[in-house]
């Protein structure tokens, strides 16, 4: 006769196991890490080169980056002389933790207060792998419009903090700031939301403060 065993324990996909080392190796060293998701072009590298070459003397940033093809981000991102490591992903829409577990490796991280990992430009396939951060951080363009946050809810339910960038912009486009705050806490009540723009710098402030309580909540 056969017999059906149950099994009470979940099996871990590959991502998972990866992610879950990732998660070890930065606890381990009290390390920040951040996932970065937006669509592509949002601004995601302009606002990580200002942000360390605002926050010099602060905090020190490493970069993980993730596009289809080129190191042209890991190459802006050196520029800042911060530490950067290029994944090119080759056609995948996302990053994987095992990508991440290799380029975590070529970083000095013991260094670093911070890790930021700059996922490949896709509102949508990287918010479903988890790669060992603390914290997802979405980033949404005034130029992409405001009914991006019920369109593509994954992400921003799943983030800590949404960056609503390039709002020097907003002169120029027909974007509501009320709503797509509005919208997000609906999906999200707890989502920190900062309007920037990584071009003038206003609104910059606020994300520095929130990154720096951050870093000195995983130091503890
Ligand atoms: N006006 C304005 N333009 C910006 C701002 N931030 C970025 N840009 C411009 O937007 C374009 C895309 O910026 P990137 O930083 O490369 O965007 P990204 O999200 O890293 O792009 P991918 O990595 O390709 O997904 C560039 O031409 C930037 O100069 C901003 O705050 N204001
Ligand atoms: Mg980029």
């Amino acid at each position: 006769m056969n017999k059906k065993v149950t099994v009470g324990q979940k099996i871990l996909s590959a991502n998972e196991k990866y992610a879950l080392e990732n998660k070890r190796i930065l606890a381990e060293e009290k390390k920040l890490c951040l996932n970065m998701i937006s669509s592509p072009g949002s601004g995601k590298t302009t606002i990580l080169t200002r942000t360390i070459t605002d926050l010099k003397g602060k905090l020190n940033i490493g970069v993980i980056e993730g596009d289809v093809q080129t190191d042209l981000d890991a190459e802006r991102i050196r520029a800042t002389q911060a530490p950067a490591v290029q994944i090119e992903t080759n056609g995948s829409c996302h990053l994987s933790a095992a990508q991440v577990n290799n380029a975590l490796s070529k970083l000095p991280v013991s260094e670093l207060d911070l890790v930021i990992i700059e996922n490949v430009g896709n509102l949508v396939c990287p918010s479903a792998f988890e790669l060992g951060e603390n914290a997802k951080v979405a980033v949404l363009s005034v130029a992409e419009g405001d009914d991006k946050p019920i369109k593509y809810p994954s992400i921003f339910s799943k983030s800590k903090v949404m960056l609503i960038s390039k709002i020097d912009l907003l002169y120029a486009v027909d974007f509501d700031i009320e709503r797509a705050q509005n919208d997000a806490l609906k999906l999200n009540k707890d989502i920190k939301i900062f309007p920037v723009s990584a071009k003038s710098g206003e609104g910059m402030e606020n994300w520095y403060d929130w990154l720096c309580e951050s870093v000195k909540s995983v130091k503890g």
